[in-house]
């Protein structure tokens, strides 16, 4: 293993099995030194599995925290941005990438915004917007089709084909993404999985489909992603270790009829290790 030094912005709900409550055991995991910087602190995350949610906005923190670490010299071998909860927190994404990363350090940005066609509580199609521009920034991006075809323009569809998808990673090569890894690609009833197009090339890798929906998986699959990624794994290995990962996370939830509101990672962290080894 290679060890890097990785920032992570994103929120901290504290319950949910989301945002940084998953990336900071995964990375950390994956061999890395994992340095979290809370977006936002909520007390669950915003899905429909919770009544209610309480939401600070952590902006007044942000721009001294990371002024403090350039002054100490400080920088990141990676950015890792997720779920952002504001405008005003995409902006301060697009700095901490210009100013706390080393040279040749790689952006990463999950767009978490949206799922199954709808945007989160909260959010805009404006949020979307200024999504998109950070996007635009990254080296790798780590959409889901939802989120892929509102940066696009493109009208998010529930069944599709391989032309859907090639139009819509075409569309966002064109608004400036370099490196796109998309989830929730599937073609047949049976098989799920993520295309990953990069250099103009697409690659997809599929694994069997479960016939349910987990909250929260999306955060464990960038998670692990990012993890798996800097351990000198190309794009499309990295996005199949995430993959299976994200699988076994599932699997081992064995009591989602009650356990709604996320999965249990921490049963499969083993497997990851394994296949980092
Ligand atoms: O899993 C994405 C996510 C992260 N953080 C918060 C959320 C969500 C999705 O609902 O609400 C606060």
């Amino acid at each position: 293993m290679s060890f890097k030094r990785v920032l992570t912005f994103q929120d901290l709900s504290c319950v949910g099995q989301c945002s940084l409550g998953v990336a900071l055991p995964i990375i950390s995991a994956c061999g890395h030194e994992t340095c979290a910087l809370p977006s936002a602190l909520l007390s669950n995350h915003t899905g429909s599995s919770f009544s209610g949610y309480t939401f600070t906005d952590l902006s007044a923190d942000t721009t001294p925290i990371c002024e403090e670490l350039s002054r100490q010299g400080i920088d990141f071998d990676c950015f890792y941005s997720g779920y952002l909860g504001s405008v005003a927190q995409i902006e301060y994404a697009k700095a901490m990438m210009n100013t706390l990363l080393k040279k040749g350090g790689v952006r990463v940005v999950d767009p978490a915004m949206a799922d199954h066609g709808r945007l989160y509580a909260g959010f805009d199609m404006h949020y979307a917007e200024k999504m998109r521009e950070l996007c635009a920034l990254a080296d790798i991006v780590i959409p889901n089709i939802t989120e892929a075809a509102m940066m696009s323009g493109i009208e998010y569809r529930e069944d599709f084909d391989r032309d859907y998808v090639e139009k819509i990673l075409d569309t966002l090569c064109d608004l400036g993404m370099k490196c796109i890894v998309l989830t929730g690609v599937s073609f047949d009833k049976d098989r799920l999985g993520v295309a990953v197009r990069e250099n103009g090339k697409t690659e997809y890798y599929f694994h069997e489909r479960l016939g349910y929906l987990c909250h929260g998986t999306g955060d464990i699959y960038a998670s692990a992603f990012v993890g798996s990624y800097l351990n000198q794994k190309t794009c499309i290995e990295a996005a199949s270790i995430a993959a299976r990962f994200t699988l076994a996370s599932i699997l081992a939830t064995e009591d989602r009829d009650t356990h709604t509101y996320g999965v249990r990672f921490e049963r499969a962290i083993p497997s990851l290790i394994n296949e980092l080894k």
